[in-house]
């Protein structure tokens, strides 16, 4: 059977032409980016004789993204923010650095932006926004930076691995070919496909994805869509390390040309649910040696205390509300962006104190996460104050998934 499904990414470079400025902007750009042996690839999954091509022609929109080794906090107040009160015995399991306890502190591995290919100047992330500000990441915490592109637009990722492990970058969502999924697996690929999947300790790889109209918002949504990236080349390490960030896809003419984000949104704000399970990261050891108390050796019998220690029930990394206090306006039109990765105990239900939300048309205070969802909720703020926004299973507030949101 014959496709005629037509598809140009050929080898390499993108004609970027800009008139004018705002609302009206437009862009001529076809982007070419495919190489013989991608095609080839591509073939393998078509009839004889097809070939594979998309053509784009909105931005390009080039990103610097490194994995670094750092070590996060995911309590850096040293308190629980939520009840005012030092942490109590129960909190004090996932907090309390000691023997053989490693606390708040973790090495891990995150993604971090960085200004150009040399990776020498990171970006810094912003500790405070102004209520305005339309761009704002303060509340980003432990994940990487956010990637946005429009529909038609296409996306380039220069990735290096600062980390001592190889790791890559898995886009959802998007359109990639075997040369840029960022996951080993047996596809009937080889060579220059490969190189994508598994980048080593010290190396730098470029990514090239591309966003046609399934990639952007569909007929129930909003004018914008959420994705995530993430590390795929030891897919449960890697995340549990802390590889993962967020992509935002705007539909085709309704995103800010500079900034990619959503015309009709004030403010957007991430957040990332999970169960951070650091007990299969691979810095578990290196944890146990260099941030726990002595003796650095579990004992018999104490390998349950231990594990649990280790399970951090975190909103973008922050646990008992540590971390920034989005903060929005009454009557500003805010997007919350929320997903989650894990495991079966990754089932959470985000609810909102004090104002509700829309979430694909349907109104609720609260939100249903599986393990890899991505979810989209308006909120226009009618109710002033300082809010609890948490995880509503029970285990999970206790063990300081909880956060809070301000509206002025
Ligand atoms: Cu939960």
């Amino acid at each position: 059977m014959s496709r005629h499904w037509k598809i140009a990414l050929t080898a390499g470079t993108a004609a970027l032409s800009l008139t004018g400025c705002g609302p009206q902007y437009s862009t001529q750009a076809t982007q070419q980016v495919q190489t013989q042996q991608l095609q080839q690839a591509h073939q393998g999954h078509l009839a004889a004789g097809s070939a594979a091509t998309v053509t784009t022609t909105g931005q390009l929109r080039t990103y610097y993204i490194a994995a670094d080794e750092l070590r996060w906090d995911y309590a850096p107040d040293g308190t629980n923010d939520i009840t005012g009160e030092p942490f109590t015995p129960e909190e004090e399991v996932f907090t309390k650095q000691g023997p053989n306890r490693v606390g708040h502190k973790y090495w891990k591995a995150l993604y971090r932006g960085y200004t150009d290919a040399s990776f020498t100047q990171r970006i810094a992330r912003p500790t405070t926004c102004a209520a305005t500000a339309k761009v704002c990441d303060d509340t980003l915490g432990m994940l990487g930076p956010v990637i946005r592109a429009a529909v038609g637009d296409s996306i380039k990722v220069v990735y290096k691995n600062n980390t001592t492990r190889p790791t890559s970058i898995h886009p959802h969502g998007v359109f990639y070919q075997k040369n840029g999924e960022g996951a080993p697996y047996d596809d009937g690929t080889s060579g220059a496909a490969k190189a994508d999947d598994a980048v080593p300790p010290g190396a730098t790889f470029t990514y090239n994805w591309q966003v046609p109209d399934r990639a952007g918002p569909g007929p129930m949504d909003g004018s914008s869509v959420l994705w995530m990236y993430h590390s795929h080349t030891d897919e449960v390490a890697d995340t549990n390390a802390g590889l993962i960030g967020p992509m935002v896809i705007t539909a085709r003419g309704k995103a800010d040309p500079a900034t990619g984000t959503p015309l009709d949104v004030d403010r957007e704000i991430f957040s990332y649910y999970t169960v951070e399970n650091e007990n299969v990261s691979p810095y578990l050891d290196r944890n146990l040696q260099d941030l726990a108390g002595p003796p650095h050796v579990i004992a018999p019998g104490d390998e349950d205390a231990f594990t649990e220690s280790n399970l951090m029930h975190s909103i973008n990394g922050y646990v008992y509300g540590n971390g920034p206090v989005p903060t929005v306006r009454r009557g500003e039109r805010v997007r919350w962006y929320t997903f989650t990765l894990g495991t079966e105990v990754d089932l959470h239900s985000p609810h909102w104190h004090g104002n509700t939300v829309t979430t694909n048309g349907m109104r609720s205070d609260m939100l249903q996460l599986l393990p890899g969802m991505m979810m989209v909720s308006d909120m226009v703020p009618d109710n002033p104050g300082t809010w609890l926004l948490h995880c509503h299973v029970n285990d999970h507030i206790v063990a300081g998934m909880q956060m809070r949101y301000r509206v002025t």
